[in-house]
């Protein structure tokens, strides 16, 4: 079987097993030039000495009654840009995406956008609001909420500014920054539609204004199908209640739509006839083109990837040979059918192979085995939907929309890797 990266297209052959065994226990022992370097360890825990943590009793049950992720973890961490924002309370941190894998985003590690700071609500003054053109106007605590029939549904949720300082050519050094406004993980909430067919609408009945709770009283105004359709008031991810920062008590997931759409702390849903034109749906949110017009309401979240490694903090760190290489694609149209991979720039593409769940509107994780011969590489990723829809070239994107977007960038991301494995941001098209 060949060794050729150029040739091995599609899922491993299951033969390939041996050979990567060797070659990964050929790694090991060659330190190689640069930054690869040997596996290292301390010589009094490896074999054939019994490893210090063999010889003692270890902490018992309740050492950590909510338990945290090892020490040796302590660099995966939610991270921020100094200078993007003028305050902490308005401001964005960013999912460490090299450091994942899978497609569920660990609660403590999904990132935070706030325009007024955390609301530090507590779940016994919760109140949701439901008015405007509604043949009863509803006030739900929070265990009202929990009555009525719940679902649970896997989703990302993308801030229409994620890759936005890429717009205009490559600049953060790093896939935690350039594409890290995005989290994925599983809700579990009340559909809208019951809540607004229990106020009951009325016919004139085409927009609804969720609002936040916190000091910045976020609103947007969300059409009346997207609302029926698959809405949810969330209260639980990933099986436990929300975190502050995600908008606890409740929040709401609009599928597939860009982030700011998901009002958390959400204290009141009013129901109209017209949009509301509010903030941010005008100043913000809206997308300037280069004769002046701006695009508004646009709301989907296009196909998108990115190689979370390697990439500029997941550097290759091992000799030439087997090599992983793995990333993230999505869609708010629904499921990702394809994701190729180049390693030339583009010269040549390879399918890359999706494992896990395929969900709509869920993160998508794709891998790519490959022999790194040691040389550099151009490393691109490039998304289908289930539509057809294509991930364009960022040249693509700037063809149609100018220079001075900062949403809805969704463009092809390059990594330029080195021959000593170090990662660089840059873009070729
Ligand atoms: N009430 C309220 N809801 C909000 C915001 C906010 O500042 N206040 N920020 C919005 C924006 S711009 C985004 S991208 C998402 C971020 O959700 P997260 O903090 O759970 O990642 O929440 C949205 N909902
Ligand atoms: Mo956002």
């Amino acid at each position: 079987m060949s060794r050729s990266s150029k040739s091995h297209d599609g899922p491993a052959n299951p033969s390939r097993r041996g050979l990567l065994k060797a070659g990964i226990a050929g790694a090991g022992l060659v330190a190689g030039a640069g930054l690869a370097r040997a596996a290292g360890g301390d010589p009094a825990n490896l074999p054939p000495n019994v490893a210090d943590w063999s010889r003692y009793l270890g902490p018992g049950v309740d050492a950590a009654p909510y338990g945290m992720p090892s020490e040796h973890e302590a660099q995966v961490v939610r991270r921020s840009v100094e200078w993007l924002t003028a305050s902490r309370e308005s401001s964005i941190n960013f999912t460490p995406l090299h450091e994942l894998d899978g497609i569920i985003t660990p609660n403590g590690l999904c990132f935070e956008r706030h325009h007024g700071g955390v609301a530090e609500m507590n779940p016994t003054d919760y109140r949701l609001m439901i008015n405007g053109l509604v043949d009863k106007p509803l006030i739900f605590t929070l265990e009202d909420l929990k009555r009525f029939p719940r679902v649970n549904r896997l989703y990302f949720l993308e801030c229409a500014a994620n890759s936005g300082m890429e717009w205009r050519g490559a600049q953060l050094n790093g896939c935690q920054f350039t594409h890290g406004m995005v989290h994925c993980v599983m809700y579990t909430g009340v559909p809208l539609k019951y809540l607004l067919e229990e106020a009951g609408l009325k016919t004139n009945a085409k927009w609804i204004m969720p609002e936040g709770g916190d000091a910045a009283g976020m609103n947007r105004s969300v059409p009346i199908e997207k609302a029926l359709d698959d809405c949810i008031v969330a209260f639980k991810m990933n099986g436990e209640a929300l975190r502050p920062e995600q908008g606890y008590p409740a929040r709401l997931v609009v599928p597939g739509w860009e982030g700011n759409m998901w009002v958390k702390w959400l204290r009141r849903i009013e129901v109209g006839d017209m949009p509301w034109h509010a903030r941010e749906e005008t100043s913000k949110y809206t997308d300037l083109l280069e004769g002046g017009k701006a695009r508004r309401f646009t709301w989907v979240m296009d196909a998108k990837s990115v190689i979370t490694s390697p990439s500029p903090q997941a550097p290759i760190l091992h000799a030439k040979g087997a090599t992983v290489l793995t990333g993230l694609a999505w869609s708010g149209n629904g499921r990702i059918t394809r994701v190729d991979v180049t390693l030339d720039g583009g010269k040549n593409w390879h399918e890359a192979r999706i494992d896990g769940p395929s969900l709509p509107k869920a993160l998508h994780r794709f891998y790519f085995e490959f022999d790194w011969d040691g040389s550099e590489l151009l490393l691109q990723s490039r998304a289908h939907d289930e539509t057809g829809y294509v991930q364009p070239t960022k040249d693509a994107l700037r063809a149609v929309r100018g220079t001075n977007s900062i949403y809805h960038n969704n463009g092809i991301q390059t990594w330029y890797v080195k021959a000593d494995g170090g990662v660089e941001n840059v873009e070729i098209s």
